[in-house]
């Protein structure tokens, strides 16, 4: 396997300015023929060979110029073709090949999905396709014409304008594309198949009328307006706030059930696997109704952040990524609500990108080299990516931002372009200069912050010292220091914020006021490896607030005490940061009784803490999704993650106990909320209806771990009565915590319902996987053998293999046999799909993290795959790195 270096850039020999593509679409064999005009890329002119990419084609000719090529004029490996001397100037290529979309199991190129035809090319699939330089610095405008059987594929799409279309010979029909604006080949996209759309339209900021297509098998169409309502909603968005308008009269979204991600951004012609499109009240939940609304729009925004403006390289991939997720999540805020979504944001920072970045795979957003590609579609490019986005935000407020985006475009629009040129763009536009910035694209490991904090009541002036590590990360020994804004507020003794006058750093004083108004959060420029910030005019000894809706990715330690922290839970006008204190009142918690537990002593718990959270649980003001947040522990990966030998059993057991406890001891209140949270309306995806459910779900589990008959017969009861997904599935999953014969039966109940929607069947699997009851590893094993299960979909292998491995005390049984079944299951899905395999081998990444018994028994399973034969790239890359 080749590796392949940032450090090795080099802008093409060649520029392709017109690819026309034609495919023959057939059962046993598709021909494609491609057409391109090519041109030299560097103003001298080029003489060198011309190489293209290709993977599993067969070639049937190539012209230059209208005249076939002999064979001694380029080589062919199974990796290129290079055509030995490319004429000099500008040349027409045309290249054949025969490719095999039936037994394309890998689910990248071209493909069959329930019988249609789909592409997936991001990020190195278009060479699966034909032969071409497949890099994303080579824009080109395409057409696209598709001929195949009528009956069997009515409908032909591609991207851009249908500009002819009709029927030929032989039962055939053919459809004519053309994309108008310049794209790397990665956007490309083909779809042909039995599909029915749901049509609708928007009207653009300039009156230009868009045509909405949703495309799904005919049966499905009723559950696509959810999907169609969030596409309208996202259009409207990025007008009224980034001014960005849709380009083209026509937007198609098309549904397939076999897709290795969650959807992909092709122009005008996205592809969605079927769980981020299909949702109605029955069979979905709120979780996925918010995950279609999310998804469509990141997709959808990607039409500007990544199709307009795209990438250099792949090492520049959070370029678009990492802006895209700050945008959908901002489009989620904006129409939900901000504080829970903020919080769902940092939870998933936090057990995906914080874990992986003290690991071997640990990699800044631009990584500095890959095998793969395919591998780095991680947590910390996608969210770390967005964080660092963010930060810019942070710093420079909305119309900063704004201002900068704007400027991006201004000079990018047709570009393919790098991180330096984003950050040029926002510090230009805002006449900044942010100072170690740049270390955030470049160094990995998640730095930690400590704060130290004293007042003087005599000079009044309350002074927080701050330092910075950057941990060391495979290949990065020594770091240097990075920009962190703080985001802080002073919380008086009556809990009120403080307004905030001027504050000392740096050797200066700053004024600190808002146009004559009185400011109560501020953000500190904290750049260096240790520096002091003093506030000055305060009148009494202050709380700090910290971090006010986590300003930066960081790890925080500070100096405030345990009554501090239920200060802010109670008090903190940051509802983010009253989340916080009493996530980190539980972790100090937690890891207190793992120590208890190591050590065989008998587990309790402080009532303050169960009081801390019975006033937000009796609290009347908060909004219910946040008190559902609020009384949520952090999970177990989380704590592991912060342990210096990770211990799954102690973990599980206390977090198991404090559930129970607390269960046992808020019984009145959790019930109260829960028949209080009962609605009879209509299903309905809006924040308040969602905020009820989650609250009521979230206290009906705490309720169910009891396992007694009272609380049992209220989930069985909440479970028969729903009229809903989110409700029947909640009441399912608070049940079937507890083993035993209620747990079947409802288990055997759901399935028998809902076998025919395969959708809701993941769910059901999932449910199962992520079991933390005794022996599930048998139990997840037995799945794999059910007739619903297929290893060909990647829904179906997330939900049950991804799930089982993100259970810890199953995955990680002491006595080997969840590491045994994961080995075993990822050298077959390799055979099938390298990138859904090396996905769930990066379950083992983290090895070393484990006692010495796990440690060797994970070990001998990533060398035992590592040692297969014919094993991908795409696994090799992370069992190689993950041995490291
Ligand atoms: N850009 C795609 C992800 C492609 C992953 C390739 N292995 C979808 C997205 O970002 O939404
Ligand atoms: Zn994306």
């Amino acid at each position: 396997p080749k590796e392949i270096f940032l450090k090795d850039y080099k802008k093409p020999d060649y520029l392709f300015d017109t690819v026309d593509l034609e495919f023959q679409l057939g059962d046993e064999k598709t021909m494609v023929t491609s057409k391109i005009a090519v041109s030299p890329g560097n103003e001298a002119g080029t003489s060198s060979p011309l190489a293209l990419h290709g993977c599993d084609l067969k070639l049937l000719s190539i012209k230059i110029n209208g005249t076939e090529l002999k064979s001694d004029k380029y080589t062919v490996d199974p990796r290129h073709l290079t055509i030995l001397t490319p004429p000099a100037g500008v040349f027409n290529m045309e290249i054949v090949t025969e490719i095999y979309p039936q037994l394309n199991t890998s689910l990248e190129g071209l493909y069959r999905s329930t019988g249609n035809f789909c592409t997936q090319c991001e990020a190195e699939g278009f060479r699966k396709i034909t032969y071409f330089q497949d890099r994303p610095d080579v824009m080109a405008k395409y057409t696209c014409r598709i001929e195949g059987d009528k009956t069997l594929y009515p409908v032909l799409l591609s991207n851009g304008n249908l500009i002819e279309q009709g029927d030929l010979e032989g039962g055939k029909h053919y459809a004519l594309w053309e994309d108008p604006f310049k794209k790397p080949c990665y956007l490309f996209a083909l779809v042909a198949g039995q599909l029915e759309c749901r049509e609708d339209s928007f009207v653009t900021c300039s009156g230009r009328k868009v045509t909405l297509r949703i495309w799904t098998p005919a049966q499905d169409l009723p559950k696509t307006s959810h999907a169609m309502y969030s596409l309208k909603e996202a259009m409207k968005w990025d007008e009224e706030v980034f001014g960005l308008e849709y380009d083209l009269d026509l937007f198609n979204i098309v549904v397939v059930p076999d897709f290795n991600m969650g959807a992909m951004e092709n122009k005008s012609l996205n592809v969605f696997q079927s769980r981020l499109v299909l949702a109605s009240p029955e069979a979905a939940t709120d979780g996925d109704y918010a995950a279609i609304l999310g998804v469509i729009g990141h997709e959808y925004f990607h039409n500007w952040t990544g199709n307009r403006v795209t990438c250099r390289d792949w090492f520049q991939l959070t370029l678009k990524e990492g802006l895209t997720v700050f945008r959908d999540q901002e489009f989620s805020s904006d129409l939900g609500c901000r504080t829970v979504k903020r919080i769902a944001d940092v939870s998933k920072l936090r057990s995906y990108q914080f874990p992986q970045d003290a690991g071997p795979m640990a990699h800044p957003i631009r990584p500095l080299s890959y095998i793969k590609m395919d591998n780095f579609y991680t947590g910390q490019l996608l969210f770390l990516g967005a964080e660092v986005v963010r930060m810019y935000k942070t710093m420079f407020g909305a119309s900063g931002f704004r201002k900068g985006m704007d400027l991006y475009f201004q000079r990018h629009d047709g570009q393919a372009v790098t991180c330096e040129d984003f950050y040029a763009a926002m510090c230009d536009a805002n006449n900044a200069h942010l100072p170690n910035f740049l270390q955030w694209y470049s160094q990995a490991g998640t730095p930690t912050v400590k704060v130290t904090s004293s007042y003087d009541e005599g000079s009044q002036a309350f002074s927080l010292k701050l330092s910075q590590e950057v941990p060391p990360t495979p290949g990065q020994p020594m770091k240097e220091p990075m920009f962190i804004p703080v985001a802080v507020g002073l919380v008086d003794s009556t809990g009120k914020d403080m307004p905030l006058t001027s504050i000392y750093s740096d050797g200066r004083v700053q004024t600190l006021s808002n146009d004559g108004h009185p400011i109560f959060t501020t953000v500190l420029q904290f750049k260096k490896n240790e520096e002091e910030f003093i506030f000055n005019n305060v009148p009494e000894r202050p709380v700090p607030s910290l971090l006010r809706g986590y300003s930066a990715p960081i790890r925080l330690d500070s100096d405030l005490t345990e009554s501090d922290l239920y200060f802010l839970l109670a008090n903190d006008s940051d509802e983010f940061n009253r989340w916080e204190a009493g996530q980190i009142l539980a972790r100090k918690l937690m890891f207190s009784l793992v120590a208890d537990f190591q050590q065989q002593k008998t587990l309790a718990l402080n009532t303050k803490f169960v009081d801390g959270l019975r006033a937000i649980l009796r609290s009347t003001s908060l909004d219910k999704e946040f008190i559902a947040k609020a009384i949520t522990l952090p999970g177990q990966g989380e704590i592991m993650d912060m342990m210096s030998i990770a211990d799954p059993d102690a973990v599980h057991a206390v977090r198991t106990f404090i559930k129970k406890e607390l269960a046992f001891q808020l019984k009145d209140d959790l019930l109260a909320a829960v028949t209080s949270n009962r609605s009879s309306e209509a299903y309905a995806f809006n924040h308040d209806s969602v905020a009820r459910r989650a609250l009521k779900n979230t206290c009906l589990a705490y309720l169910a771990s009891l396992n007694e008959p009272d609380v049992t017969e209220l989930a069985l009861n909440e479970y028969k009565c729903a009229t809903n997904m989110t409700e029947q599935f909640a009441a399912l999953a608070a049940l079937s915590q507890n083993p035993g014969q209620v747990r079947e039966d409802a288990l055997l109940d759901f399935y028998n319902k809902w076998q025919q929607d395969y959708l809701v069947v993941s769910k059901w699997f999932a449910l199962q996987a992520t079991s933390d009851i005794p022996g599930n590893v048998a139990n997840v094993q037995k799945l794999l053998a059910h007739p619903a299960f297929d290893m060909r979909n990647p829904n179906k292998v997330y939900s049950l293999i991804g799930g089982f491995c993100g259970s810890p005390v199953s995955f990680h049984a002491k006595d080997g046999s969840g590491y045994k079944f994961l080995g075993e299951v990822v050298l077959q899905l390799d055979k099938i799909n390298p990138q859904v395999a090396s996905r769930m081998v990066s379950a083992f990444s983290r090895w070393r993290r484990y006692d010495e018994t796990r440690q060797a028994l994970a070990k001998a399973q990533l060398e035992m795959i590592i040692s297969a034969n014919g094993l991908s790239e795409n696994v090799y890359e992370i069992a190689l790195k993950s041995l490291a």
